[in-house]
């Protein structure tokens, strides 16, 4: 947008309205958007194209000032909605566009010039209307479009990690935005907005429960809970999914075992199956966490991932449900370095699954840590279907306030090459299922939605559960690309705007890893609630719940041993990634500390030794974010009070704790490295013994 005159928002925005906010244009692109909508028509009737025309509608009322009326004929300049079912000939192929993508075209009908937006179903029509919204509020140009978009991902759930009594695991927004109490008579307005904004990204599914699961989930009353939530979102393409309770036939009808491959065990969950799938038609299928931090699961039975997956399969598989196998493991009596076990307990069943089991594996092999490589998983069952398992909420990278924007981390996970069939074998196409085959394809969020008015703890965070969305659609759009869209349709098109916020965004989750885990190193952070640092703790149960079991830090240097020498982690992954790896100067440096122990002196490629490298990362994250301060200061004049000072108050937040990382790491490696500050960096503010008096019993998120 040219515009040089951005008035400032005058209405207050609380966020609600995330990335659909549809505020009137300046002149020339609100003209242009109603030339493009003098009316809408849609070639047809049902629940979904009603809400696909009366979003056009309410979109383009709030960007121009008017609202276009539905018509009946065709007209010059109306937007079109059609599917190869109307009466109309098209002149757009649907072919290979699925059941979800559509196709718009500027084009003729009927001897009139429109926008077409064709589709196979109306779902790929809802979808084909968000894009054109989402053109229309970026302020691109809609003259002479032709787009065609398909998602080569079936399945881009969410995971609701919430809970029957309303608290949301690992949640920062709130309480869950499930109000079981009162389902399924009361349905709030906010189930149908959250399916509406998740329609419009892309996302089709959504599991409901917490996989750390209560067999009540599975109660009738609960189900027909669940069921009207489903109701409410079938129209938006959205289907419902319930993660399961393993030892749920025990607890709910006091069967004496759970053994997978006990007869009345899978005659219970088939029985399950069908009541669940009468109250849900669609019903997607099961999540579960099984054998994982203290869940129950088949190997309690001796049984494998396999038998009990397998089992779940059969009782959904007559009614086209599916199952989705969590890969999180590992076993308190298993001494082998954490990060190898779920490869070592999944690689062998390779094969062993039915075809509508999905085994879902999150994007590192530890947990969600600002930075991990790549999980050895993925490329290394290539007869599996493999899912990712992302999170969107902000474990790890600042919980509710920081700024950290997850394109770049999901956008590197995906892009990461994994040489399982030679160069180029990305993530990517493990999870599209292009590299092996595969039909059955899946990506999976763990949710940052509450119910706080903003959805997500903060306007920022927003933009992790938007990117989420449009990578799983099309994982080889840009995170950078991404967060252009989503800061135009969040503030303003105007470029005064959206540079520097995507500039903001674009590096701080980078930022991050500098003031929490620079240069390879991994959980780091305080027990339990995994809010700030707490390098040296060392007294947990579990070696693999300690940070020095992590970071392994000693007078001589620092690191965790992944190769040869050490737990040999490396050895799982592809030979040509292995070659890489094996070596601390072929291993990229941000994985450095994650694969070797490197004595302090060990060179960086910026010549530092790693001591002083290691301090400068730190250095650097905090650096990051008084930046990202002094940018936001200035971009007052354009962004309304609230979402201003929000943001303002929350950055102020992120650089206290960004602070507080650096200089509680630095305090406590300092002691163990013994080693002087480089020039420039500045001593902690406090001693180390006040960084490991902090508590904090009351942190969110945390059960
Ligand atoms: C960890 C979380 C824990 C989850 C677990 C999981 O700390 O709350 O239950 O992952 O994914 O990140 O199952």
């Amino acid at each position: 947008m040219a515009g040089t005159s951005l008035t400032p928002v005058a209405q207050a925005e609380d966020g609600y309205d995330l990335w659909l906010r549809y505020p009137q244009a300046d002149a020339p692109r609100s003209s242009g958007i109603s030339a493009h909508a003098t009316a809408i028509i849609a070639t047809g009737n049902s629940p979904t194209l009603t809400i696909a025309t009366r979003e056009l509608q309410h979109g383009i009322a709030g960007m121009t000032g008017a609202k276009p009326a539905l018509s009946a004929t065709v007209q010059q300049g109306a937007l079109l909605l059609a599917t190869p079912a109307s009466s109309l000939a098209l002149p757009v192929k649907t072919d290979g566009l699925g059941d979800e993508g559509y196709a718009i075209r500027s084009t003729m009908v009927d001897g009139k010039a429109v926008t077409l937006i064709a589709a196979n179903s109306d779902i790929g029509l809802l979808h084909g209307a968000y894009h054109w919204l989402r053109l229309a509020q970026s302020g691109e140009s809609l003259d002479n479009l032709d787009i065609r978009s398909a998602p080569k991902i079936g399945l881009r759930l969410l995971n609701h990690w919430d809970n029957l009594n309303g608290t949301v695991e690992r949640g920062y927004a709130g309480q869950s935005i499930w109000d079981w109490w009162r389902l399924p008579d009361w349905k709030g307005p906010r189930y149908s907005d959250y399916a509406r904004a998740n329609a419009s990204i892309g996302i089709n599914g959504t599991v409901l429960n917490n996989v750390n699961a209560k067999a009540d989930s599975l109660t009738a009353p609960y189900i027909a809970k669940a069921a009207a939530l489903a109701d409410v979102f079938r129209p938006y393409g959205i289907k419902v999914y319930l993660s399961v309770k393993w030892t749920a036939p025990m607890e709910l009808d006091g069967l004496k075992t759970a053994d997978p491959l006990d007869p009345q065990v899978a005659a219970w969950w088939k029985a399950k199956a069908d009541e669940i799938y009468k109250a849900i038609p669609d019903f997607g299928g099961f999540l579960v966490k099984a054998n994982s931090e203290g869940q129950p699961g088949p190997q309690d039975y001796n049984r494998t991932h396999a038998d009990g997956a397998n089992m779940l399969a059969s009782a959904v598989k007559p009614h086209g449900g599916i199952v989705m196998w969590r890969a999180f493991v590992y076993a308190h009596d298993n001494p082998d370095d954490r990060a190898k076990q779920a490869y070592s307990d999944f690689k062998p069943l390779d094969g062993k699954f039915a075809d509508n089991v999905i085994v879902q594996v999150k994007n590192g092999a530890i947990d969600f840590q600002p930075r991990e490589p790549f999980h050895p998983l993925f490329g290394a069952m290539p007869k599996t279907p493999l899912m990712m398992e992302f999170q969107i909420t902000k474990e790890y990278l600042g919980q509710s306030t920081h700024l950290t924007y997850l394109g770049p981390l999901f956008e590197e996970t995906l892009d990461a090459d994994t040489y399982a069939k030679g160069k180029g074998s990305t993530v990517a196409k493990v999870i599209d299922g292009s590299l092996e085959g595969h039909k059955l394809t899946g990506i999976a969020g763990v949710a940052n939605i509450g119910v706080d008015r903003d959805w997500s703890g903060s306007i920022f965070n927003q933009a992790d559960w938007y990117a989420f969305g449009r990578l799983a659609w099309d994982t080889s759009l840009s995170a950078d690309a991404i967060a252009k869209e989503w800061a135009e349709m969040t503030f303003s098109p105007d470029a005064k705007v959206v540079q520097p916020v995507v500039k903001m965004m674009m590096g701080s989750r980078e930022a991050a890893v500098d003031y929490m885990t620079p240069l390879g190193l991994a959980h780091v952070m305080d027990t339990g609630h995994h809010y700030g640092p707490g390098p040296w703790v060392s007294d947990l149960a579990r070696p693999e719940w300690n940070p020095v079991y992590y970071h392994k830090a000693d007078a001589n240097g620092i690191g965790f041993d992944r190769t040869k020498s050490g737990s040999d982690a490396v050895g799982q992954y592809a030979p040509p990634l292995a070659k890489l790896l094996a070596s601390a100067k072929t291993t990229p440096e941000r994985e450095l500390l994650w694969f070797h122990h490197l004595p302090w002196d060990y060179r960086l490629k910026s010549g530092d030794n790693l001591w002083d490298g290691l301090v400068r990362h730190y250095d650097n994250g905090v650096r990051y974010v008084a930046d990202m301060q002094t940018t936001w200061a200035s971009l007052k004049p354009y962004v309304d009070a609230d979402r201003f000072a929000e943001t303002e108050a929350f950055l102020t937040i992120q650089h206290r704790e960004a602070q507080w990382w650096r200089d509680a790491s630095i305090a406590y490696f300092q002691s163990v490295s013994k080693r002087p500050l480089p020039a420039g960096s500045a001593a902690p503010a406090h001693d180390l013994n006040w960084y490991k008096a902090l508590k904090f019993p009351y942190a969110p998120g945390h059960n």
